[in-house]
């Protein structure tokens, strides 16, 4: 095991940051911020505008392997992921993962659920990926609907440990991640964090990995996990709002796959704010968001599908095509056309279908599933049966729930879908019959 203060003094992004002031006057359903967000609203940067016509994010899971995340930030206490098979606060390992009461991440520092941001680093990369969009706080994330699984790697100094790494690399996909964002860089590469690598690969995870800010050619001289040759990492480099590479930015034709905007990225910070930061750590996010994006559009497709898309819709530069195995940068926008992802349809075409067997005997399972069609903004649904709220669950189009009744007579499911601001999107009601055991 080796500790990374001496490359982590060096590798992490060099922080220019810049303090903002907290936005005096917020428009209703705005984000007043967002207009100093170049990275997404800059023709010729990532294209969101267009990508948020296609995606937004929601049903997707992104891992932040970094110094936690700031889990009550206003711009992203909705987008916060619930471990579903732990019980919060009992004091136990209710899902036998190794961590006690892991209701929404883990330190894989202390081996605890305490994620808390004590740097700021972590919560900016989670606002660049998933900050709520249109809520009249802050700025947005690229994947405004997406999810943030927080996994504590890094200490408030920036330090941390390849075994850190390597155990949180696991924690993630055992719990279900399959994007998951390392800005993170060490000189190091241990047989774990390899191993682990090779785990998430086999898994069909992507590693997207800050390339480092030690303007170098990392084929020449590695930075792990960027410069790892497996093909389950996607490695980012910084660029600035015209396009070209950050100075400061790491590249290597075979290690670094594309470019993203690295300079001056506005996003969250500890503390509830907002700061402008610079470095590979800010570039990478917009990657696994564009991933995000993607998997909410074609959930159906594997991640390595998904992956392709980004790197062969990059918009290639005679400068990034010498620096860059894509030759190019994240075109999000493209990327979602390149798989068919169609324009999101208005929440009046939206549409719920339950379907439930109409009789179902007394102490069995009475089953319901819901399919939803047109309602990319859903974040969450909520199921009740007779009126009562039996369960709360995170979006996905096409779901299902079944719960033991031995009440005889007429039941009625109801299903609602919400966004993320609380606003009902869908609702459906379905009813049946519990009938006497034979
Ligand atoms: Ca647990
Ligand atoms: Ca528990
Ligand atoms: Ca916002």
């Amino acid at each position: 095991m080796h500790t990374w203060s001496r490359a982590l003094a060096h590798n992490l992004w060099i922080g220019l940051a810049l303090l903002l002031a907290a936005p005096a006057v917020a428009t209703a359903a705005s984000d007043p911020l967002l207009s100093e967000q170049w990275a997404l609203t800059d023709a010729g940067a990532v294209d969101a505008p267009d990508a948020w016509t296609r995606s937004l994010g929601s049903g997707s899971l992104v891992a932040v392997l970094d110094t936690g995340v700031q889990l009550d930030h206003p711009d992203l206490a909705s987008n916060i992921w619930t471990n579903p098979r732990e019980i919060p606060g009992n004091g136990r390992d209710d899902d036998a993962n190794g961590i006690v009461d892991d209701v929404h991440g883990a330190s894989m520092l202390s081996l605890n659920a305490d994620v808390n941001d004590d740097n700021g680093h972590g919560t900016h990369v989670a606002g660049i990926v998933a900050a709520s969009r249109g809520n009249g706080v802050g700025g947005s994330g690229l994947a405004p609907l997406a999810q943030i699984m927080p996994v504590k790697v890094l200490d408030g100094s920036m330090r941390g440990t390849t075994d850190a790494l390597a155990l949180g690399i696991r924690y993630a996909v055992d719990n279900g991640a399959r994007i998951l964002n390392v800005s993170v860089n060490t000189d190091y590469a241990t047989q774990v964090v390899r191993a682990a690598v090779q785990y998430a690969g086999a898994r069909g995870a992507i590693i997207v990995a800050s390339a480092g800010n030690n303007s170098r050619d990392i084929d020449l001289l590695p930075s792990y996990p960027a410069s790892l040759p497996d093909a389950g990492i996607l490695s980012v480099a910084a660029q600035d709002d015209e396009g070209l590479l950050s100075r400061l930015s790491n590249i290597g034709r075979q290690s670094v796959d594309l470019s993203a905007p690295g300079e001056s990225i506005i996003s969250t910070t500890s503390g509830s704010r907002y700061e402008s930061r610079t470095g590979t750590s800010a570039a990478a996010p917009f990657v696994s968001a564009s991933l995000a994006l993607l998997s909410s559009a074609r959930p159906d497709l594997p991640m390595r599908s998904l992956r392709d898309a980004i790197t062969s819709t990059t918009r290639r530069s005679g400068v990034l095509t010498r620096a860059l195995r894509s030759g190019g940068s994240l075109d999000a926008g493209a990327a979602l056309r390149s798989v068919g992802a169609s324009a999101i349809l208005r929440g009046s075409r939206a549409t719920l279908k339950l379907s439930t067997r109409s009789r179902t005997r007394s102490g069995s399972k009475a089953k319901v599933r819901w399919k939803a069609r047109n309602v990319q903004n859903v974040a969450r649904w909520r199921i009740s049966l007779d009126g009562r709220v039996v369960k709360r669950s995170l979006s996905a189009k096409r779901t299902r729930f079944s719960k033991r009744i031995r009440k005889v007579g007429r039941h009625k499911w109801r299903i609602v879908g919400f966004d993320s601001s609380g606003g009902k999107v869908v609702a459906a009601k379905r009813s049946f019959r519990i009938v006497r055991k034979r």
